[in-house]
């Protein structure tokens, strides 16, 4: 893997209204701060809008459109389209967006987008829930997770958004987070060098969401790849496949146990999880094996 520098061009500035210890702005200082100032970003209602702060005060040195909840991927591709119109295709635009604007109500709009192939970036901070408004259940919410709409554990498993973009054979899809930065920040600068649709999936662990201290967003993030819940790796042109990181052994209980929406678990629903991540893993390593990037 090529090792990067990180930038600070400092696009992201203190200030911002996140939660303290929120991995969503460490993820977003990386993606802004190496984006650059060349950037115009669209961000729906999410736990971004109070980070980007109140008017007339922003956190972000770039200009943001706030778009309706489900509007994020189009409005990226109609200012992409606007710019090349006025020879400004230089300028990188980049879809800001949560799980619940994405997986769910955002998503007609996105295939459509990815569809076409529009020449945007569309990251998505996948906190697994619709924070902002106080931790309601989304698609992307986990079985058994335990939200303020699904008071005793959700019925149903998390979309698997990943391959929902392969299936449209965008340029690029992968999943990241902030417990594996060199990771990261290698796929930030890799899809600022592509064209077209490009998406990447950040599972950002919510404190408050998912009920665990301040300062474990990063453990929890590890966590999450060590046990084979959220494995880092990316899909190109549709077919090629290149997994990053993966389990390392770890059962899932190690990662649920620190989790307060988990806390109502019996033992037959850990070994649920535990099976659904494994046929999880199982699946994408076949997928890799099929259709290896390197083949
Ligand atoms: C059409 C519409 N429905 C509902 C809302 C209320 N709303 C604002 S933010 C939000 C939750 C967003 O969840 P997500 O996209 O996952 O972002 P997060 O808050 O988790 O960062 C909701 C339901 C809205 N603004 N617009
Ligand atoms: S609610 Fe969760 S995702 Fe939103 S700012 Fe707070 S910790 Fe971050
Ligand atoms: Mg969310």
């Amino acid at each position: 893997m090529k090792h990067y520098e990180i930038a600070e061009e400092k696009v992201f500035l203190p200030g911002h209204g996140a939660c303290p210890g929120c991995a969503m702005a460490l993820a977003l200082r990386y993606v802004l701060n190496i984006f650059g100032r060349n950037s115009v970003a669209v961000i729906p209602p999410s736990c971004m809008g109070p980070m980007m702060g109140a008017q007339p005060y922003s956190s972000m040195l770039i200009p943001i459109f706030h778009n309706s909840f489900e509007s994020s991927a189009s409005s990226a591709a109609g200012i992409k389209r606007a710019l090349r119109a006025r020879d400004r295709d230089d300028v990188n635009v980049l879809a800001l967006a949560g799980d619940g604007g994405t997986y769910d109500i955002g998503l007609q709009a996105l295939s459509s987008v990815a569809e076409h192939n529009e020449d945007i970036v569309y990251i998505c901070m996948d906190n697994e829930g619709y924070m902002n408004t106080g931790t309601q259940k989304s698609s992307s919410t986990p079985r058994h997770a335990y939200t303020t709409s699904t008071p005793g554990g959700k019925e149903s498993r998390k979309k698997n958004l990943v391959e929902i973009m392969a299936a449209h054979h965008v340029p690029y899809v992968a999943t990241a987070n902030i417990g594996y930065l060199d990771d990261f920040v290698t796929k930030i600068h890799k899809i600022k060098d592509m064209k077209g649709t490009r998406m990447i999936i950040v599972l950002i662990p919510c404190i408050d969401g998912w009920g665990f201290p301040g300062d474990a967003a990063a453990t929890m993030s590890r966590l999450a790849v060590q046990t084979g819940v959220f494995p880092l790796y990316e899909v190109e042109d549709g077919t090629k496949y290149t997994i990053n990181h993966g389990p390392e052994g770890l059962p899932v209980e190690t990662y649920i146990s620190r989790q307060r929406r988990y806390r109502h678990l019996t033992a037959e629903q850990v070994s649920e999880i535990q099976k659904e991540v494994d046929e999880n893993w199982a699946k994408l390593e076949g997928m890799a094996n099929l259709f290896s990037a390197t083949m």
